[in-house]
């Protein structure tokens, strides 16, 4: 989308002063999402079902990852290109199940048949089998698998981590490559997604929907969450620290913008929406323009769309035509 197209006062806003480049991946784990412990890998990739498509073809492996104190266990759902292969691969979180992906709640924010008309395999996990999105979870995720002093990271560092077993997972898969890799995630799987595409950098191209507060809107644009709404509704996302922060964004030591360009010179995607103001799509369209300097050659892209907040066909066409190019 270009400068033209955008509402006035969207061009009008100003930028964040704080330099592109000037924030690294440790300041952000200490800042927002706190470090994630090394260690944890997958023992055992097994493979469930298999099913035959017309456009793809749609897999479940269950997947043993080793970790300090136990193993977690992962049900992952592959959807393969029929012709593609190997397939680059998009590795994307979902909120509610994988089977919901298919023709449950979440079917919408779906398209298969276009990911794979692209050529991409998609491989998804249900983001509460990593860890529990409470802040008093009643059954334990990967972070009860670590030793607390590995780190106190937050459920999205998590979530994040998961993105990335679940690409050594696409690694023992035939029929694909992690060469090329994406990471996508809408919302609060948003935020996890760019915290995975900083920390790994197998992720060529990270795609972040309407991830909003702590995620791609930056900090210090006033609107939608903020730092005292999010820590108080979600205390386990992130450091307890970050809650410090609350009503005081402009000491921050890092703003969201710098997160982007941690990814840089890899490539990342910004999708907002119009009316999703609690994301608050100026905020996210503004740290796109402040990023840009640590990008080369349309290294980030960005658009907004009509409507609400959610992850629609619309966005993942736009998304995969960028990661193509
Ligand atoms: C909201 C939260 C947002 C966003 C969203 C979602 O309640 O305030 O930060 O993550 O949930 O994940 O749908």
């Amino acid at each position: 989308m270009t400068d033209a197209a955008l509402p006035e006062a969207w061009q009008r806003a100003e930028l964040p002063e704080l330099p592109a480049g000037a924030a690294s991946v440790d300041d952000f784990a200490r800042t927002i999402y706190g470090r994630t412990p090394t260690g944890g890998h997958v023992t055992d990739v097994v493979l469930r079902s298999r099913e035959e498509g017309e456009l793809a073809h749609r897999l479940r492996h269950r997947a043993t990852i080793s970790c300090p104190l136990g193993d977690l266990e992962l049900d992952t759902l592959l959807h393969l290109p029929v012709g593609t292969t190997p397939a680059p691969v998009i590795v994307a979180l979902n909120f509610t199940g994988n089977d919901q992906t298919i023709d449950g709640d979440q079917a919408q924010r779906w398209p298969y048949a276009a990911i794979a008309a692209a050529g991409y395999a998609v491989l998804t996990v249900d983001y509460r089998q990593i860890e529990p999105d409470d802040p008093a979870p009643t059954t334990p995720g990967v972070r009860a698998l670590f030793p607390a002093e590995a780190g106190s990271w937050g459920a999205v560092g998590a979530w994040a981590w998961g993105m990335s077993r679940c690409l050594d997972i696409a690694a023992a898969i035939d029929g694909l490559t992690t060469a090329g890799a994406v990471a996508l995630g809408h919302s609060r799987l948003g935020k996890a997604a760019l915290w995975a595409g900083a920390q790994d950098e197998r992720f060529v191209l990270t795609v972040s929907n309407d991830s909003g507060c702590c995620g791609a809107s930056l900090f210090r644009h006033p609107g939608g969450e903020d730092i005292a709404a999010i820590t108080s509704r979600f205390p386990h996302w992130f450091v307890p620290s970050l809650s410090a922060y609350a009503g005081l964004e402009k000491s921050l030591p890092i703003d969201q913008h710098q997160l982007l360009a941690c990814i840089a010179p890899r490539r990342v995607y910004v999708a907002s929406a119009e009316d999703d103001a609690w994301a608050d799509p100026i905020g996210e369209y503004l740290a796109v323009v402040a990023a840009t300097p640590a990008f080369e050659g349309g290294g980030i892209g960005y658009h907004v769309r009509a409507g609400g907040h959610d992850l629609l066909e619309e966005d993942w066409r736009h998304a995969l035509t960028f990661a193509q190019r």
